[in-house]
């Protein structure tokens, strides 16, 4: 985003009115014309902004302060540069692109128009809610890659927790709850060879002030506002996010990580269905497994699984 274009939306995002081409222009000693081309270029990148015959409204109202994204970053060695957008199709493809190229970003989109799960399902991402993926370059041995999905979801857990006052729940393998009904979700993608990876991008999905629980799902959904009962400071909750999963990642602590894990998961202890891409195990879930596995009693057997859909049942 140039200069320009900046200062033209923090005026806009004060505005409780349309602010004329020529206020801008004034303001901000440009000419109309540049006003209007860095209008032009701030549509095209996806924001919303209303042209009437009174001027320029915003329409999107609940932009993060990107102004402030680079300092957050400053504080956390681990990652060199944030990437926002207003619009993307997914976080996931413009951190692809930055990673092949080696560079340690976090990139947050406002809203994406082809977000998504796990196995290529539909993640819904309009504005409102936080969608956006890490860059780890840092190679680690593939077989420690488990502890990732657990590492993030303990991350967005402790961030709520810290932000909103809220208790968050863990559901096996990567799911985030309040109140028993799913507000993230983690989705990573592993790019290697050997046993080596050369970096991982961890998508994270996070239902802030965006409604959801009107939506059908297998899984229910809730986001922070409505259980909450208000709009929430989704920047604050960015923060924590950050320094809480930059703070356990650096630490690399595995077994506290997936000790803290089972404190908050409410899988364990249940009787659950995974069903996975070989077949449908049912089982109490009884443990998680030095290596990440979850383990399943099925009566008289100990059944280990790596990955899959869970769900709780009665
Ligand atoms: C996940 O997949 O939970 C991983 C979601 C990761 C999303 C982030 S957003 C930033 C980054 N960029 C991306 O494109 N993706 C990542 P899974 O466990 O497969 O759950 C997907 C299922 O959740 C869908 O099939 C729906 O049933 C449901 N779902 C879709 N949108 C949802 C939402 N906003 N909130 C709750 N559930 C949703």
């Amino acid at each position: 985003m140039s200069r320009l274009e900046e200062e033209i939306l923090k005026i806009l995002q004060q505005a409780e009115k349309e602010i004329s081409g020529s206020f801008l222009a004034k303001s901000l000693q440009k000419s109309r014309t540049a006003i209007w081309k860095a209008i032009k270029r701030l549509k095209n990148k996806g924001l919303s902004i209303a042209v009437t015959s009174k001027g320029y409204l915003l329409q999107d109202k609940d932009l993060l302060p990107f102004w402030e994204l680079p300092k957050v970053i400053e504080e956390l060695p681990l990652w060199e540069r944030v990437v926002y957008e207003f619009e993307v199709p997914s976080t996931m493809d413009v951190a692809r692109s930055l990673a092949e190229d080696q560079i340690r970003a976090v990139v947050i989109a406002e809203r994406q128009t082809q977000g998504r799960g796990r196995l290529g399902r539909e993640w819904l991402s309009p504005s409102g809610g936080l969608w956006l993926t890490l860059i780890l370059l840092e190679p680690m041995p593939l077989r420690e890659a488990f502890v990732l999905p657990y590492l993030s979801a303990l991350a967005v857990a402790e961030a709520l927790e810290k932000s909103y006052r809220v208790t968050p729940e863990l559901k096996w393998p990567n799911d985030v709850l309040l109140q028993g009904k799913k507000v993230a979700g983690i989705l990573l993608e592993l790019n290697g060879e050997a046993d080596y990876l050369k970096f991982v991008l961890i998508g994270i999905g996070v239902n802030l002030n965006n409604p959801v629980s009107h939506l059908t799902f297998p899984q229910e959904a809730i986001s922070v506002s409505e259980l909450l009962g208000g709009k929430v400071d989704r920047f604050l909750f960015l923060k924590n996010l950050l320094h809480a999963f930059a703070k356990s990642y650096e630490e690399a602590n595995w077994p506290k990580i997936l000790s803290r894990w089972k404190e908050l998961s409410s899988t364990l202890g249940k009787k659950v269905r995974v069903q996975t891409l070989h077949g449908s195990y049912e089982g109490l879930a009884l443990d998680l497994d030095d290596d990440g596995a979850l383990i399943l009693q099925s009566q008289d057997q100990r059944i280990k699984v790596y990955s899959g859909d869970c769900f709780h049942l009665r």
